[in-house]
């Protein structure tokens, strides 16, 4: 059959595709697995240094698949927390632990689950047509896939509650005007912005962007002596990696750094 999951690899950057366009890239087991299957093979792989994630098709991804979600009344549906610790927890947390930037491109309508994805990732950018709806409250569900955490640290309590209570649709313009992506593009620069994003950011210091990534993201727990701490641990590594000497090298000779990502 199809696959679900595209992957492909150059210049550095490691490109996944939500391949399920006719269902909007809703999520079947079946796609988790081949997702897993491909961010395994990005850790793997020496050569990628930044990863882009979008959707095939008019939309980014819908969530859950819910066709096999429907049962018969009085009957026992599926126990969502194995569907959540198998799938989209396991998911989320390998997005933001990869040690490169995760750039997501939502080139349509963000869903449930889908939204959720896009905002674990690094740097969000989305076509001015795209939405995102926290669609969980209209079937009985909460936000999942980290979207009670991230929420509220993107857009605040208050945002954060109204969007999750109502599933109202939010504009990819909104969406950026309230900080909780990094930017609206016109549809038809999309993927061309997205794409020179990640192949510039596979140029970059990696190991570098990757202490960026873990220090922002710990500072959501982190009290400011914590966060001090582990700045100070993580600069010490840094300050050992070849691409940090690269850079002073360059700026010392007047250059343009060759970073290598190591
Ligand atoms: O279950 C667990 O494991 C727990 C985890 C849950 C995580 C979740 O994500 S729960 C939330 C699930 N998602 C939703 O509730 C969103 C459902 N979809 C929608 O509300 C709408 O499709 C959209 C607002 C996203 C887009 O609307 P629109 O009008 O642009 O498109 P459409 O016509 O609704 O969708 C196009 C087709 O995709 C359509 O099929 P058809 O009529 O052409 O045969 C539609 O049924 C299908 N589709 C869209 N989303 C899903 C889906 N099919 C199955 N599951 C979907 N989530």
């Amino acid at each position: 059959s199809e696959k679900t999951i595209l992957l492909t690899i150059a210049d550095g950057v490691a490109t996944i595709t939500l391949n399920r366009p006719d269902r909007l890239n809703s999520f079947t087991a079946a796609m988790h697995a081949e997702l897993r299957e491909a961010l395994a093979e990005v850790q793997d792989d020496k050569t990628v240094r930044c990863v882009l994630l979008t959707g095939a098709g008019r939309g980014f991804c819908a969530g859950q698949d819910l066709s096999d979600r429907a049962v018969a009344p009085g009957t026992q549906g599926p126990d969502l927390g194995v569907s959540i610790e198998t799938n989209y927890n396991p998911l989320v947390r390998s997005l933001r632990a990869l040690p490169m930037p995760v750039i997501c491109a939502v080139n349509g309508v963000a869903a449930g689950a889908g939204a959720n994805l896009a905002l674990a990732c690094d740097i969000v950018l989305a076509a001015r047509s795209a939405s995102f709806i926290q669609a969980f409250c209209k079937i009985g569900l909460l936000p999942d896939s980290g979207g009670t955490w991230t929420l509220p640290r993107l857009v605040g309590h208050a945002r954060a509650m109204g969007l999750a209570m109502l599933g109202d649709k939010l504009s990819a313009e909104q969406a950026e005007a309230w900080g909780m992506i990094w930017k609206a593009v016109d549809d038809d620069k999309l993927a061309g912005e997205a794409l020179a994003l990640a192949r510039h950011l596979a140029t970059q210091p990696t190991k570098g962007l990757g202490f960026i990534k873990q220090a922002l993201n710990a500072s959501s727990t982190n009290d400011l002596d914590a966060q001090l701490d582990l700045e100070r641990d993580l600069q010490r590594e840094a300050g050992h990696t070849e691409d940090y000497r690269e850079g002073v090298a360059a700026f010392v000779g007047k250059r343009a750094p060759q970073f290598q990502g190591r």
